[in-house]
């Protein structure tokens, strides 16, 4: 969520008049608003996509709640000493959050383990669950208020606490130690964010954190649905769940679990209520990068859940059979349970066979779902299949974070309409060639660059010149996103500089390369990649041959605030991932609705912004999505510029130390192991990077870019993909507040 002042006072449009009240108190609100910190209950994109989202639904008046989960650390605070990643906790709760408003009265338990046991009812039998562990969860309600609307939604975080229920007999029978034991053990649940964002490790905490979540989540949907309804029949019509990838599907078995055991359904009638209420949201490109969770883990956590999982699989496999005939490789590749050395629970495939639509977060990444991550499925049920394009909040990622901008373009739209109907920038393309604007353009975005140049100095000592490209990259650190990339890039236009004659510097195009982002602790190639930018960056920044023609800055601990500082001040962004493994990118958005110019892959939403902005207004290289599988087979074979081979050689031997540290990262670039393309995609790279200096040069050219850059960006918002949900997949309507 970042921080939530600044924001909220501009949503509430109350920002002069508290910024007036707090100079009476001798405060200024500028300095005031710094002292936040970020809360960083997510780990990149996924996350902050939602919160973008929350910003939306709050303004577009619809009635919706987010849920998750209040974690005492969140993600981890990125310490660079001597180049090296380290972790630190966030603690962020320390001195209290005087944001949320805990409800001592919202709580509700949680159980795990135990066994299940058959129990007569009614003539018949029926499952019971005699659970081995219950925590308590107790709801801390953080509000989102709306822009120009009463509305405020909530996000709603739980917490675990011990239940006294169950410690109540540990202290009775004396054993004291082990209730205070486990007392700590339930408040464990909820103590730690899981840092990396993408590998699923089958860890009992996870599956825990994400049991605890859905069911506090689900009692809370279900307790207040039964306050006005005697039963279940208009379910369906008032509650739609949005399954923000996998990591909270075993809500579906959570609804079969509550509607069948416990408000005694039957099984027919619970099962179609499922199959009206929940949707699925899928974020990954990589099948290896869907969750399984190994039955044995399920079968000891959560025994009951097991059974109705399989129960849905048995009938829905019945059903396949009777559709696709006895085609048992396609079955088994269909099937919700994986059978193999560990036998695992597919969470995609029970989202998918559950939820009536199955969206993608940007074209691209819908068809590579329906060409290959699931072709099963979507040859079986082409119509759940659909996408819906991310987008961000104008709110925060101009309005709140580049105010100078944000003002420039209400005076010159002539309106502050945008700020809530963001299709309004397109006004701003009639003015692109517009001298004055071109002039109060630059201004602002100096103005940007000084404030970015004075947090570098404090932050790292590095002086850097605004006449220089700001030429930026923040993400978190992968392979696939290929910081790689750029930073051999940066070698090689060292390598150019100290080659050439000293006479032929004059012509360069001054250069701030700004790397930011966190390397999940465990990713060990990824933390080199930090190190690399460290190693790299102290030996040019240091070289007096160099000076302001190349700077290179790692600016640490990357996070919400962080990039609400960085992208305004961006002259470049790279968004450089190899076609095919960014399912969206949301980053490209944000620096794109600042005037700053795209350097970038026809990869995930980068190909929409394309079409609305044209491929004239950016720099774009690199193979092609469907070129990639084919150059990959052809591995060693495959050519790569003499260049790339020379750069690869100078961190191989040692030019900015650190050789054996690098040796591994060397070898995943060479000898036919170069899997993310960076070798083949080289050459167009440079050549995309020089027609940025080119353009550059030319300001006027550079001002016409950014301005259009700014008014094709908004189908970008996040009000969009909320319109699109709210109408395509939920049919809700906005609800504004009577009062
Ligand atoms: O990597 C994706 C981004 O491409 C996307 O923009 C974002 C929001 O849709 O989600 C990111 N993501 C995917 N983060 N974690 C995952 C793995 O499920």
């Amino acid at each position: 969520m970042g921080r939530s002042l600044s924001n909220s006072v501009i949503n509430l449009g109350i920002r002069d008049q508290y910024a007036d009240a707090l100079k009476e108190l001798g405060f200024e609100y500028e300095v005031l608003a710094e002292q936040e910190g970020d809360a960083a209950l997510g780990n990149g994109g996924l996350a902050r996509l939602s919160a973008c989202q929350m910003d939306s639904l709050a303004t577009m008046d619809y009635p919706a709640w987010g849920y998750g989960l209040r974690y005492q650390y969140g993600l981890f605070r990125q310490v660079i000493l001597d180049g090296y990643q380290h972790e630190h906790p966030d603690y962020w709760l320390n001195f209290g959050n005087p944001w949320e408003i805990e409800r001592v009265h919202v709580t509700y338990p949680v159980k795990f383990y135990g066994t299940v046991e058959d129990e007569n009812f009614n003539g018949g039998k029926r499952k019971v669950w005699l659970p081995g562990e219950m925590v308590e969860a107790v709801a801390y309600d953080n509000p989102i208020p709306g822009h120009g609307t009463r509305n405020t939604i909530t996000l709603r975080l739980w917490a675990a606490k011990p239940s006294d229920q169950i410690d109540m007999e540990s202290y009775n029978t004396g054993d004291y130690i082990n209730a205070v034991v486990n007392r700590q053990r339930a408040e464990t649940i909820s103590s730690v964010l899981y840092p990396d964002d993408r590998s699923y490790q089958g860890k009992e905490l996870r599956l825990k954190q994400q049991y605890f979540f859905v069911s506090a989540s689900l009692q809370d949907i279900i307790r207040r649905f039964k306050d006005s309804h005697s039963n279940f029949d208009d379910f369906p019509e008032k509650v739609a769940l949005q399954l923000n990838d996998t990591h909270p599907s075993l809500a579906i078995a959570e609804v079969m679990r509550v509607l069948v055991d416990e408000e005694h359904l039957d099984w027919k009638r619970a099962w179609g209520i499922v199959c009206k209420i929940f949707s699925f949201t899928t974020h990954t490109v990589l099948p290896e990068g869907l969750e399984k969770v190994p039955v044995d883990l399920l079968e000891s956590l959560l025994p009951r859940h097991l059974q109705i999982i399989y129960d849905i699989n048995f009938d829905y496999i019945e059903e396949l059979k009777k559709k696709i005939g006895l085609d048992y490789d396609r079955l088994s590749r269909m099937s919700i349970v994986e059978d193999g050395a560990v036998k695992s629970i597919r969470m995609a495939n029970l989202a998918i066979v559950c939820s009536h639509t199955v969206n993608g977060v940007s074209r691209v990444h819908s068809e590579l779902l329906k060409t290959r991550v699931f072709k099963d499925f979507y040859e079986l049920w082409p119509h759940k299949f659909d996408y819906k394009t991310n987008g961000v909040t104008q709110r925060r990622w101009i309005v709140v974070s580049n105010p100078s901008l944000s003002a420039l373009i209400s005076k010159w739209l002539g309106t502050e309409a945008w700020i809530r109907d963001v299709d309004l920038l397109a006004g701003l393309q009639e003015q692109a060639a517009n001298v004055d604007l071109h002039e109060e353009w630059r201004m602002v975005r100096k103005l940007n660059k000084m404030r970015l140049a004075e947090y570098i100095e404090a932050m790292s000592g590095i002086k850097v010149s605004v006449s220089a490209m700001f030429d930026v990259q923040i993400k978190r650190i992968h392979e696939y996103k290929r910081q790689l990339l750029n930073i051999l890039g940066i070698i090689h236009r060292y390598d150019c500089i100290k080659n050439m004659e000293k006479s032929d510097r004059t012509k360069v195009v001054p250069r701030v390369c700004i790397i930011g982002g966190k390397a999940a602790p465990g990713y060990e190639i990824a933390k080199k990649i930090i190190k690399l930018c460290n190693a790299v960056a102290e030996k040019i920044n240091n070289d007096p041959d160099v000076g302001d023609l190349l700077k290179l800055v790692f600016i640490p601990d990357y996070n919400v605030s962080v990039a609400e500082l960085v992208i305004p001040g961006a002259d470049l962004s790279q968004h450089i991932s190899t076609a095919g493994h960014e399912a969206s990118g949301t980053g490209n958005m944000k620096f794109l609705m600042n005037g700053c110019l795209l350097l970038a892959t026809e990869d995930g939403s980068t190909v929409e912004i394309i079409e609305e902005i044209g491929e004239d207004n950016m720099f774009l290289f690199g193979a092609k999505m469907h070129e990639v599988p084919a150059l990959r087979v052809k591995g060693p074979a495959l050519k790569v510029p003499l260049q790339f081979a020379s750069v690869v050689r100078m961190v191989r031997d040692g030019y900015f130390g650190f050789q054996d540290y690098f040796e591994s990262l060397c070898d995943k670039l060479e000898g036919g192991n170069d899997f993310y393309l960076l070798g083949y995609d080289f050459q167009s790279y440079l050549e995309a990077q020089a027609a940025a200096d080119k353009a550059f040069v030319d300001q006027e050219k550079w001002t016409r870019m950014s301005i259009l850059s700014t008014a094709g960006s908004g189908r970008f918002s996040s009000d969009r993909t909320i319109e699109e949900y709210a109408e395509k997949t939920w049919g809700i309507e906005p609800c504004k507040c009577p009062f």
